[in-house]
């Protein structure tokens, strides 16, 4: 974790992806579960209602970025039902655990091959388009609104990155969580369990634990903020009052005031409009999008250009 540079930052900051150690992945599979949180949810329905006009027969190869416990991409292979053959699924991810759970939940399929890439979505994905050549189209997916954790440009990058991997006719499926209204928003991020509280401050305890920080944990209160003009949902990690950090391993020591705050995730909702036309300027054609009304997920299907 390079955190010196993030935290002297204004406003101070730590990137999402340090969220995920082994207790901050239990964590957000635990929040998967959640009432408040409906995107995982919303997306498994979504996912069984059209796994039949997702899957073409021409697919040859499925390949994951992110599969976390392979609990969709198995339900997807399932519902496809006779609509598809033989199949090499590539699951791509930076955590062994992940991976590993992934290839459980996904063994059990029949006429599957799974190789499993543990680095980048990016390095993966080339990995992945390398081991399954030619002849037959490839399927890659994008779920879980993992979308919307980057910034904008930081988005168009991979997407575009994305697009460069693939040939003409390969298939590209983005799960991504729209807006509505900010009070479901804010349950969904501050939950009244304290889950999300929990993964929040957990990254001040890796911190402590990885690099002989010395947070307070309680010193620290879990905020979501709508902020509207952005489009997204950011978590926050507010100081209870006016402390002094010494960040050993980083050889890092500063003050925070009381009410200073270390921005910790930005999750950018969307409205479907958006996500065709972010798609569509990275180099692919939207084939279709179904949305899911009650908890306002959308699933789009586009092909390489
Ligand atoms: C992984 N990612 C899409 C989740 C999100 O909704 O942004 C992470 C999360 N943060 C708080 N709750 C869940």
């Amino acid at each position: 974790m390079d955190v010196r540079g993030f935290l002297t930052l204004r406003p101070r900051q730590l990137p999402s992806r340090y969220l995920y150690d082994d207790l901050g992945s239990a964590l957000f599979e635990a929040i998967c579960h959640l009432p408040w949180y409906p995107l995982t949810r919303s997306e498994l329905r979504l996912l069984q209602e059209h796994a039949r006009d997702i899957f073409s027969p021409r697919f040859s190869a499925a390949i994951e970025l992110g599969p976390g416990n392979g609990s969709k991409l198995s339900a997807l292979l399932e519902a496809a039902g006779s609509r598809r053959g033989r199949l090499d699924v590539h699951l791509v991810d930076v955590s062994e655990s992940a991976l590993a759970q992934a290839r459980r939940a996904l063994e059990t399929i029949a006429n599957v091959r799974i190789l499993t890439h543990e680095t980048t979505y990016e390095i993966g994905l080339v990995e992945s388009v390398l081991a399954s050549p030619f002849p037959g189209h490839r399927l890659t997916l994008f779920l879980g609104s993992n979308l919307g954790n980057f910034d904008p440009p930081g988005r168009d990058t991979f997407l575009k990155t994305v697009r460069r991997a693939l040939s003409p006719g390969d298939s590209f499926l983005l799960g991504a969580d729209l807006v509505k209204p900010e009070r479901d928003l804010l349950l969904a991020y501050d939950d009244p369990l304290g889950v999300t509280a929990a993964f929040n401050r957990n990254l001040l305890a890796r911190i402590n634990r990885e690099l002989q920080g010395n947070f307070d944990l309680d010193g620290f209160a879990h905020q979501a903020i709508w902020n509207g003009a952005q489009s997204r949902v950011e978590m926050h990690l507010r100081s209870r009052r006016r402390q002094r950090i010494d960040i050993r391993g980083a050889d890092l020591h500063f003050v925070m005031d009381e009410g200073e705050s270390i921005w910790t995730e930005s999750s950018y909702k969307y409205q479907p409009r958006d996500i065709a036309s972010i798609l569509e300027r990275s180099g692919f054609s939207v084939r279709a999008q179904w949305i899911d009304g009650v908890d306002n997920f959308a699933l789009s299907l586009a092909e390489a250009k």
